[in-house]
């Protein structure tokens, strides 16, 4: 079967290029990011051999340049039921969810993303996926009007379904037949310069929300951005300007810091692309759609729920008493506070390990492996450390943040969209809708950390024994 047959790993990896060449062609901005992104990879990874040798000992080198997340927002139960059978044929599953609604955003969340550590060092694509929770709307004849409009869609071409049944009933899918579902499934996350319904639906939509009408008026789920993954966000950030990219106020996440914890975003605003509308008595149908934007991040350790509770609880604190204006006002004044508060937070791997905030892999070293043969091995984690029997590296944080997601889709949507929905999270009903129950990311992490821990003992172990 091996050779007939493509491994989701290889139809994901050509999947996301393909993406990436689809978004270049269409918004010119995305290519000049990722050139920004790259020059300062390379120059990142020259000033700092450390930091070059950690991400090549993780495997995280390699997927460097490949390395991308996008997103889509998603209008039925049915078109996530699916999608998610889609991104299963790229060994895609869903990890996490997000509640935005918290934030005046009236969608909940998940990512799709490989979970097998040999599939993330392949290549990591992932995508944010939100499903519109029309519930949220008050108005009763637009929710109606909108669940109409939506039922009547359909999001995915009928032989891209043909090749998901495929793979659900063979396992696989064959060479051609991966490369022909890739030409499809883009079908799905096109943009659409023509919109499904007249100019003053679409403005009713929009004055429900911003997104309602990005969501309801297309025939799709356009992507709206794809994500490179800098190694140092700040410099981008002050790169953009100079290539003609302004970008947002302030970066989301945690402030710079000696050891990345978690994920540093920024975005810049979405453009303003020219619309069709369908004709409608004597309204024009030239019009205009604000959806698409682009954005780069830093990724850091991922943090045990103990770290992330530190991260929550010193990031609230910031964020309650200095509130940034949507024009960028209090930016400076966020971004020192935001540095002292972190002071609390351990910036040392050793201390971020010992201190039970971080999640580690750990490997024997051939010092380890050389000297166990000679005598007992110590009996605890910190002393076969601290005697140099065992290295460690940080694990990289794969996931999302419910906080800074809310400020990407925010500085996206413009001042007038802060809304107020009873924060009401309903995990149980998009578990229901997607059709399986999201993957716990702190498992897979702490999973990931004993798998490595288990590993490099038995290897020290054996090397003990060969010598016996
Ligand atoms: C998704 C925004 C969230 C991120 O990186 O946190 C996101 C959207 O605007 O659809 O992409
Ligand atoms: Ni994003």
């Amino acid at each position: 079967m091996a050779g007939r047959h493509a491994n989701s790993d290889d139809i994901r990896d050509l999947f996301s290029q393909a993406m990436s060449d689809m978004y270049r062609a269409e918004v010119p901005q995305y290519g000049t990011l990722l050139e920004l992104v790259a020059e300062v990879n390379a120059e990142t990874l020259r000033n700092s051999p450390k930091l070059c040798a950690s991400l090549e000992q993780s495997g995280e080198l390699d997927r460097l340049s490949v390395e991308r997340h996008g997103a889509i927002r998603l209008g039925t139960a049915r078109e996530l039921f699916d999608i998610r059978r889609l991104f299963a044929v790229m060994g895609m599953h869903p990890v996490g969810y997000y509640d935005l609604s918290v934030a005046g955003v009236p969608v909940h969340s998940t990512a799709f993303r490989p979970i097998a550590e040999e599939a993330l060092r392949r290549n990591p694509f992932r995508v944010f996926t939100s499903l519109l929770r029309l519930e949220l709307i008050e108005d009763s004849a637009l929710r109606a009007e909108a669940a109409s409009i939506l039922a009547a869609r359909r999001i995915f071409t009928p032989r891209v379904l043909d090749f998901v049944r495929v793979f659900e009933t063979e396992g696989a899918l064959t060479h051609s037949e991966a490369e022909a579902f890739v030409r499809e499934a883009l079908e799905t996350f096109r943009w659409h310069s023509e919109a499904t319904v007249d100019l003053s639906a679409y403005r009713k939509l929009h004055r429900a929300h911003r997104l309602v009408a990005d969501i309801v008026s297309f025939k799709g789920p356009h992507i709206n951005h794809l994500t490179p993954r800098a190694l140092d966000i700040d410099a981008v950030q002050a790169g953009m300007p100079g290539r003609g990219i302004v970008p947002k106020a302030v970066i989301e996440g945690p402030p710079r810091r000696q050891c990345p914890v978690l994920l540093r975003q920024t975005s810049f605003k979405a453009l303003e692309e020219p619309i069709i509308f369908r004709r409608c008595a004597d309204e024009t149908t030239a019009g205009t759609h604000t959806a698409r934007f682009g954005e780069i991040e830093q990724r850091g350790v991922a943090l045990t729920a103990k770290g992330r509770c530190l991260y929550d609880q010193l990031l609230a604190s910031v964020r309650r008493d200095v509130q940034i204006g949507a024009a960028g006002s209090n930016a400076s004044s966020y971004e020192t506070d935001l540095l002292e508060r972190f002071s609390s937070f351990p910036d040392d791997w050793a201390q971020l390990r010992s201190r039970g905030r971080a999640f580690f892999r750990y490997s024997a070293t051939a010092a380890g492996l050389a000297s166990g043969r000679r005598g007992a091995l110590p009996p605890t984690l910190d002393e076969l450390i601290e005697k140099g029997f065992l290295q460690f590296e940080p694990i990289v944080y794969e996931d999302f943040l419910p906080v800074s997601a809310a400020g990407i889709f925010q500085s996206n949507l413009g001042t007038e969209e802060q809304r107020n929905y009873e924060a009401q999270s309903n995990r149980a009903q998009f578990e229901l809708d997607l059709g399986v129950a999201v993957c716990d990311e702190l498992e897979l992490y702490a999973r990931a950390e004993k798998t490595s821990l288990v590993g490099a003992l038995k290897q020290l172990e054996s090397a003990k024994t060969a010598s016996a």
